[in-house]
Formats: structure tokens, sequence, C-alpha cells
């Protein structure tokens, strides 16, 4: 087995080669990259927070009803384990503030401490990764009018405000403890179903509520903050407080990072265009790579076009070390561990796809106008065998290589999640 893929990749390789293309060079660059694979996936949204914490209010939802589901923490530390060990290379665990430990009494959002991640920083400590963080302001009564930072009631923005600047706290800390830097998202719902009158209103309480939150300065060498936009969502059709053109102007104006979820465009936009955009401006870019479909923008990713697109702006950004790769998807209607492999194989082969084009040749017949010579060459790299590539960078990080994954996670299913009643 490992002998035949040994041989394959050889013979890759020497293709590769051909061309210019170092592959040796090129998994080396492939095992740096870590995605921060994100918990949430694991439980459809619902986190730890006690009884009524389903996914509510936010509009945004998972659909489907897989066995199995996580039911608590050291559940989904287990199914956390099994997917990272199915996927190459290391990687960071992106967490909610409702994945707290609560230790099964009620704590309110804005009253979470750093103590109620402490065997999050523990388990990734023993394991070596690293964390994210994000505050969560949905699936709460305060949530349900549709507005929370941008809420035209005092009390409703304060109370996530406070929830927020304490979610910047515990990421601080995180990064601090584990010696790295924990990006903290900040991701809200607010928006309207139907067309407002006041837009001018609420954006500026939500920049309002921004600048307080941002006003305490932790060091960027342990957490920095990164703002994501929308484009709707269900309940927030008409209108989205915290759009696109919105953070990226903030974004700008404060230095924060911005957060581009690839399920958060018209679908006939690229996100991977927009990359070159607009990271001259900004101090980084966190992606939220999903996969959008019709009104949903939370599908399992696959390696499709815009993948391939994405993966290719990133690697010829020039700016990779400020480009922090995520995954953000929930879908519970198939195994939720096979979710997770597949999303993050996914991008891992896109990157690798980018990563093994021959950018020289591909520039030198850009740049003397031979276009017909340029479309040819991509399109030959298509029928390439990347595929031998991947399966070698599988066997050199000790993951089960080609669909060898499908067994372990049907074992794991028939051994553990079907117990799970
Ligand atoms: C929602 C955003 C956001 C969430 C997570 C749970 O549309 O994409 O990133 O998916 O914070
Ligand atoms: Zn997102």
């Amino acid at each position: 087995m490992n002998d035949k893929i040994e041989r394959a990749y050889e013979v890759a390789s020497q293709k590769y080669t051909e061309f210019g293309v170092d592959t040796e060079n090129v998994l080396n660059k492939l095992k740096e990259i870590s995605l921060s694979i994100h918990c949430w996936q694991g439980d459809d949204v619902g986190g730890f927070e006690g009884s009524n914490a389903s996914l509510s209010g936010g509009g945004i939802q998972a659909t489907g009803n897989y066995p199995g589901k996580a039911r608590t923490i050291s559940e989904l530390r287990k199914d956390l384990e099994k997917a990272f060990s199915l996927i190459p290379g290391n990687h960071r665990l992106n967490l909610h503030a409702i994945y707290g430990e609560f230790g099964g009494k009620f704590v309110e959002r804005d009253e979470i401490t750093p103590t109620f991640y402490q065997g999050w920083i523990n388990w990734a400590k023993e394991r070596g990764l690293f964390l994210d963080f994000n505050c969560s302001l949905f699936s709460h009564p305060k949530a349900e009018d549709g507005f929370t930072l941008s809420s035209k009631s005092k009390e409703i923005r304060d109370f996530w405000v406070e929830h927020v600047k304490r979610c910047r706290e515990i990421s601080a800390e995180m990064g601090k403890q584990l010696n790295d830097v924990c990006i903290h998202n900040i991701w809200i719902p607010d928006g309207s179903k139907d067309i407002p009158v006041d837009r001018t209103g609420h954006r500026s309480l939500l920049k309002e509520s921004l600048d307080d939150i941002l006003e305490r300065r932790y060091s960027s060498s342990h957490m920095k903050d990164s703002l994501e936009g929308k484009l709707f969502g269900i309940g927030s059709e008409a209108f989205v407080v915290g759009s696109h053109e919105f953070y990226l102007s903030y974004a700008i104006t404060k230095g924060t990072m911005l957060t581009l979820d690839t399920g958060h465009f018209h679908p006939t936009e690229s996100v991977g265009d927009k990359i070159s955009a607009v990271i001259p401006f900004l101090s980084g870019i966190f992606l939220h790579i999903s996969r959008g479909i019709r009104w949903d923008s939370d599908h399992v990713v696959i390696a499709d076009d815009n993948l391939i697109q994405l993966a290719e702006e990133i690697v010829r950004s020039k700016a990779m070390d400020r480009i922090h790769l995520g995954l953000d998807y929930f879908d519970a209607s198939i195994n939720r561990i096979a979710a997770w492999v597949i999303g993050a194989r996914a991008t891992q082969k896109s990157l690798l796809y980018a990563l093994l084009q021959p950018l020289d040749m591909l520039l030198e017949y850009e740049e003397k106008g031979k276009y017909f010579q340029r479309m040819a060459l991509l399109e030959e790299f298509k029928a390439l065998p990347y595929g031998s590539v991947w399966d070698y960078f599988c066997l050199q990080n000790n993951v089960p290589s080609g669909i060898n994954w499908i067994k372990d996670v049907e074992l794991y299913e028939n051994e553990i999640l079907k117990k799970r009643l």
C-alpha cells in the first residue's frame, strides 16, 4: 500500500518537475498551513449552556437529525480528536463562547470569565493545538428581537457589549497561555426581515458599541480582533446592520482584521477576487470557508471552482502570513465528524492544487500576452496527478490516504455515535 503511494508520488513528482514545480517544497508549504476547525459542526451550533440552548434567533440554521450528535464537552472533544486524526497537519480549534464548561449551572453571557474555558486551554495544550474564539450573540432571549450591539435598547446593547468585552479577555488569555495569537471573531445577527427606515441609526449604534468594545487594547501577540459581515440571514433578508461594506470600512479605520465568509456574498461574487483587493489595506483577513447554496450559507465545503479559486488567490497573494484560514459550516444531516474531515481535506486539497501550479510559466505567458497558452497550461494542470501528491502528503503525516478514512468514521459511528441515544 505505502509502496504504491510512494511509487505514484515519484511519477507525479517527475511530471511536476517538468514544469519547474518542486513537489517537496510544495508539501512543506502545505504542512505549514493550519486550519481553524470550527467546534460548532460537532453539535449543530448548540453549545453547552444548559437547558434551552438550541440554535435559534440568529438567522442561521442547522438542518438534519443525523444520530450521534455530541451532547457533552467530553463527547465533543472525542469527536474532534477523531476528526483531527483524519486531517493531515497541525490545526487549530475555533471555539464559540457557548461552548464553555459551565459545570451544569447557568452562567449568563455577560458573566463569563476565562475560568470556564480553562479545560479547553488545557486540552489544546496537551494536544499541541491552538485556539481561536468567538463571542456568541445568538440563541439567546436578548437577541430575539433581531438586534444586539445595534439595538435601540441601551439595556440590550450594554448586555452584549459586556459579553463581547469578556470574550476578548478570554481570547487574550487563550493566546497568552498557549503562547500564540488567538483570533477573536465578532459576528452579530442584527438585521431585519423587512425594509427598515433607520439603517443609519442602527449602523451608528453598532459603530458606537464596537468603539466601546475595542477600547481596551490587548497585545497583538496574544489576540487579534476580526469582524465578519454578511449579506442576509433567515429573518434578516432585507437589512443586515453589519454588512460587508460596514466592516471593511471599520476594520481599515481601526486596524482590526476582516472576516470574509465565503457564504456571505451574492452567489456570483468571488471571494477569491476580494483577497488582493482588500489585503493591502487590512492588518489581516480571516477566511470563513463555507459553501453557499441558494439561501443557505453553510453547506459542507467541497473542492469546487470557488474553493479552488480562493486557494489560488491565497497562494498568489504574497500575504499568506496575514491570511488566517478557518472553516465555517454546519450540516446535521450527515455524520458530523465526516463533515469536518471532508471540508478540511477539501480545503487542503485545493491549496495543494494551487501550490502545484507553475506560477512562473503562467506569469511569463500572461506578461507576454500569450493568453491561449496561459489557458492551455491551466487546463493541462487539471489533469495532472495531484491526487498522488495528496496521498503522499497523507502518508507523510500519518493519516489515512484516499478514502481509507471512511472506514475509520464508520467504525467510530458504530462503536460510539450509535450508542448516544
Ligand atoms: C453566521 C456566521 C458566523 C457563524 C458562527 C457560528 O452566518 O457565518 O460565523 O457561522 O459564528
Ligand atoms: Zn462565518
